[in-house]
């Protein structure tokens, strides 16, 4: 029986990448998201791939896809992203709750779910895409910024709370990469001034970039452990 993988938010960016990629690795990818025409597009160009309509921020629908698994070897928790780009003086209460919801919560009701599967696999790897923002800060990041840090955190406990069980557990911390999530959900549809985030970046990451990093650290050999890749586009390398 193949191994199998769960990518949430596969309906674009990183994660569509991801499940692309993991599905030409010979993995049956289980792909999550809430836009389902978006997945079920993706499994007719993917015969490998499985869509499955899942909202992170549900635990009904985080259980609901759980109980419809025969086996979870990798679970890519991906689903997330940044809302506005307003200062922390002028922030929006709600956006900061979705990005919580999404970013924090979301990857946490999936671990939860999945994690005796991960652990039945006997080889699992869980793979966190946290973000250079939880590493430091930006002005106008602030509620993604807190988001990311509190998920880099919960990373690093699983990571100590799963020593001696057969998991491993993977960061992927980008810098900027070029997808919709970063402009344009960020600049809430203004799309002149999303494309505008780009300029004075030469070559911002492509989704396919990081999905590359993504498979190289879930196909190492059991006994290797990538505990983190932090990928930047050139020009960003030393602002952080
Ligand atoms: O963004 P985008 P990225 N339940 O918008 C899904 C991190 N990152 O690829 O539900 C389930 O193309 C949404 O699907 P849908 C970033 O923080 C990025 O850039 O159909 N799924 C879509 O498929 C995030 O963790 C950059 O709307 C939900 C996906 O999430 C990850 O990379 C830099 C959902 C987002 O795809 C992927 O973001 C960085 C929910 N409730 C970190 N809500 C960057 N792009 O520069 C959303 O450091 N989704």
């Amino acid at each position: 029986m193949r191994k199998t993988a769960v990518v949430t938010g596969a309906s674009s960016g990183i994660g569509e990448a991801t499940a692309r990629r993991l599905a030409a690795e010979g993995f049956e990818v289980v792909a999550g998201a809430r836009r389902r025409d978006r997945l079920d597009k993706l499994a007719s160009e993917v015969p490998a791939i499985r869509p499955v309509t899942l909202d992170v921020t549900s635990q009904e629908s985080v259980d609901a896809l759980a109980s419809s698994l025969e086996r979870c070897d990798v679970l890519v928790n991906n689903a997330g992203g940044a809302l506005g780009m307003e200062p922390v003086a002028r922030g929006d209460v709600g956006d900061w709750q979705q990005m919580y919801d999404t970013n924090v919560l979301g990857s946490l009701r999936m671990t939860r779910a999945l994690l005796p599967g991960l652990v039945a696999s006997g080889d699992g790897v869980l793979v966190m895409l946290t973000s250079t923002a939880g590493l430091s800060a930006y002005e106008g990041g602030g509620g993604y910024v807190a988001a990311k840090h509190a998920q880099r955190s919960m990373t690093e406990t699983l990571r100590l709370e799963l020593v001696g069980e057969p998991v491993r557990v993977v960061e992927i911390a980008p810098g900027m990469v070029k997808t919709e999530g970063f402009a344009v959900t960020r600049f809430r549809g203004d799309e002149e001034r999303a494309a505008q985030v780009y300029d004075g970046v030469p070559g911002p990451l492509s989704s396919d970039d990081v999905a590359d990093a993504i498979v190289w650290a879930v196909t190492r050999p059991a006994h290797v452990n990538i505990d983190r890749m932090v990928i930047r586009p050139r020009a960003q390398a030393a602002q952080h």
